[in-house]
């Protein structure tokens, strides 16, 4: 499946974006849990377009530069809920090397044993510091307007550290917080986990 017609499709949703702006955002915030290649969404812009699915209009930029702007039409709307609206079948068993050489630990000695899992949690910790960072610079979107009005004062709530859900449906940034915060208590099981195993290697 075209997975990264859909990501494409669900960006220009909203908004309209060019071809740079769409690689950005790949770059930044969906490439943080979805990878793809950069160099497959140009060519993909093009298919989008031939189906139907976008269509974009020319910007003239300074002297010469012309840049495309991209959106999305009826029919691409309607292909984006179809595929969003189905149910999902849980994903092959995630590739963790890392997991395949704990199966294998006997091959290691001790000393080397301990090395592999420091580090790794070393590097789990560091990946969750991170995602951590990440959300309290979000957390001002976050919060719902009608949370930010009743605590302007600043006397309760908002805190980066209340990991209670500050969003309701309607907040346009649920999406992102969802993705967000699953990626946080994925990270948190990964390091706790690891901790909780490290002295089988003291
Ligand atoms: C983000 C930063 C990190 C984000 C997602 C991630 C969607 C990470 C996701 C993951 O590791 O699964 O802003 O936004």
């Amino acid at each position: 499946m075209r997975v990264l017609k859909y990501a494409i499709l669900g960006l220009l949703y909203r908004q309209e974006y060019s071809g740079y702006d769409i690689t950005s955002q790949f770059k930044q915030e969906i490439g943080q849990f979805w990878s793809a290649k950069h160099s497959q969404i140009y060519p993909e812009l093009r298919k989008l377009v031939d189906e139907g699915l976008i269509e974009f209009r020319t910007q003239i930029q300074g002297e010469k530069l012309e840049k495309k702007m991209y959106t999305i039409t009826d029919n691409g709307r309607q292909e984006l809920l179809a595929w969003a609206s189905q149910p999902e079948p849980l994903p092959e068993t995630e590739k963790d090397e890392f997991m395949l050489k704990m199966y294998f630990i006997h091959t290691l000695s001790l000393a080397e044993a301990r090395a592999l899992f420091e580090d790794q949690l070393q590097q789990r910790r560091a990946k969750l510091a991170d995602l951590q960072q990440r959300y309290e610079e979000l957390m001002p979107v976050f919060v719902s307007e009608e949370d930010k009005e009743n605590h302007s004062d600043g006397t309760k709530g908002n805190q980066a550290s209340d990991k209670v859900s500050p969003l309701q449906f309607s907040n346009p940034h649920l999406g992102h917080y969802l993705v967000l915060s699953k990626a946080l208590a994925r990270e948190q099981s990964y390091v706790d986990w690891l901790e909780r195993h490290v002295k089988l290697f003291l």
